[in-house]
């Protein structure tokens, strides 16, 4: 199911040039005479990370233009669709149209976002931002035409559509279901050393227990010094195995060649919606420079451990492979930095207290600053040099990790691979 988002405001405010932008392409007839857009214009995407997503540009609601009967009924269809209102206006423009649409959306229920277009004529004022974001919704400033600020504009625009649109829609995958056939057999990988919680398995373990279950499979927990035992025992190999990032390098080391592997770190990327965005942030890593900033952030503050992995293990994985010493900080529970912008590189958790939700935003603001972001399971992988195996049952995934590795900053092959000698 797409998103439906209705694009309302004025003729000639700049819609229909906005939901180019945002396409980046010629989609929906932009023209300086008022009134170009008479019928509702359709526009899918993938608006990564939200997902798809369905623009309905509209003819516009107005006090100034001749207005078409017909094309008010079409506008009033597309209130009818929408799933969030985006109203555009300009710098210092909010009357009787702004107001309706305002009005219309809250009457029925639906998210609204404004967009104050053509800043590159205009400021907004203080006041009229305030008066825009009147009751919290979120108000982003732009200039469709600035072709430069285009990819501020959409992160700003893809952050305020994260925070409203119904959580229906950012539903998530399975976390294995869809790996395994139905009847087919998962094997679980769980170590139980010091950390991990006494007399129980911890939630991501269990989830993944519940959503074999779900999707009739069966699933075999093992430690992974029984791991080969319990291969052996199978009469057929298995669908799946997935590990505690931890002992990842053992398990690929372990496990046949033609079996699918992954980690359930990686599971839970997928789950929380990050994973093409996270894999591509893994390759960032081999390009990271002496001194660089580098941030470890925990979803959760439990208790540090001894051997703790995101304070202690992976700053010490990191260094070896890099061969020198980083900036690196940590960050948990809530306090996530609002400006990621000193850093080169972040290491997110896997962040099974968050939802889905608060992920997306943490990889989208991230994404904004242009700073790349990866997952604990992920980086370990890669510092282990079996990224690649692990990424396999996620083609899409593995190939934006393999692109992004190829490219480097600069475009050449970066030379260094993703081998930690132990
Ligand atoms: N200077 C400037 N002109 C814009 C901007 N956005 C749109 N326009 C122009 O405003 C006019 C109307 O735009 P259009 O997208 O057709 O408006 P719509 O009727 O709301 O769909 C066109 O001439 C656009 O080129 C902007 O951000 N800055
Ligand atoms: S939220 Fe993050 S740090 Fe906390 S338990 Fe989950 S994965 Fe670990
Ligand atoms: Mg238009």
């Amino acid at each position: 199911m797409r998103l439906q988002i209705g694009l309302f405001g004025r003729t000639n405010v700049g819609k229909s040039s906005f939901l180019n932008m945002v396409a980046g392409q010629d989609v929906a007839l932009t023209s300086p005479v008022p009134g170009t857009t008479t019928d509702v214009v359709e526009k899918a995407m993938e608006l990564l990370p939200v997902g798809p997503v369905m623009f309905l540009d509209t003819g516009g609601v107005d006090d100034i233009s001749v207005l078409s009967e017909l094309r008010l009924m079409r506008t009033a269809k597309a209130f009818d669709r929408a799933d969030v209102a985006v109203l555009v206006t300009e710098p210092e423009v909010w009357g009787a149209s702004e107001e309706l649409v305002a009005s219309e959306a809250a009457r029925r229920g639906i998210p609204l976002i404004v967009v104050v277009n053509k800043t590159d004529q205009a400021t907004p004022s203080e006041s009229f931002l305030a008066r825009a974001g009147k009751g919290g919704v979120s108000v982003i400033a732009c200039s469709s035409k600035n072709m430069r600020s285009r990819d501020l504009y959409v992160c700003a625009f893809k952050d305020a559509l994260l925070k409203v649109c119904p959580e229906d829609f950012l539903r998530t995958p399975a976390i294995v279901g869809d790996l395994i056939p139905a009847g087919g057999v998962v094997v679980l990988i769980v170590p139980i050393d010091i950390e991990a919680p006494k007399g129980r398995l911890i939630l991501p373990q269990v989830q993944t227990l519940r959503d074999a279950l779900d999707h009739d499979a069966a699933a075999l927990v093992v430690k992974e010094t029984d791991y080969t035992r319990a291969l052996a025992r199978l009469n057929a190999p298995p669908d799946l195995v997935v590990c505690d990032s931890q002992v990842v390098d053992r398990m690929v080391a372990e496990t046949p060649a033609g079996v699918a592997c992954t980690t359930f770190s990686i599971l839970f990327a997928r789950f929380k919606g990050g994973l093409l965005e996270e894999a591509r942030g893994a390759a960032a890593i081999a390009r990271l420079k002496p001194g660089d900033r580098v941030l470890i952030a925990e979803s959760c503050s439990h208790h540090a451990l001894e051997d703790d992995i995101g304070r202690v293990k992976i700053p010490r994985w990191l260094r070896r492979y890099t061969g020198f010493a980083l900036d690196v900080n940590v960050c948990s529970g809530r306090d996530y930095p609002a400006d990621l912008a000193d850093y080169a590189l972040v290491i997110h958790c896997g962040a099974c207290m968050l939802t889905r939700r608060e992920m997306l935003l943490r990889i989208e603001q991230a994404g904004a600053r242009g700073v790349p972001i990866t997952n604990y399971g992920l980086c370990i992988s890669f510092l282990h040099g079996v990224l690649d195996r692990v990424l396999s049952p996620f083609p899409a995934a593995l190939d934006a990790f393999r692109r992004a590795k190829a490219s480097g900053c600069d475009g050449k092959e970066v030379p260094r691979d993703g081998a930690l000698a132990h």
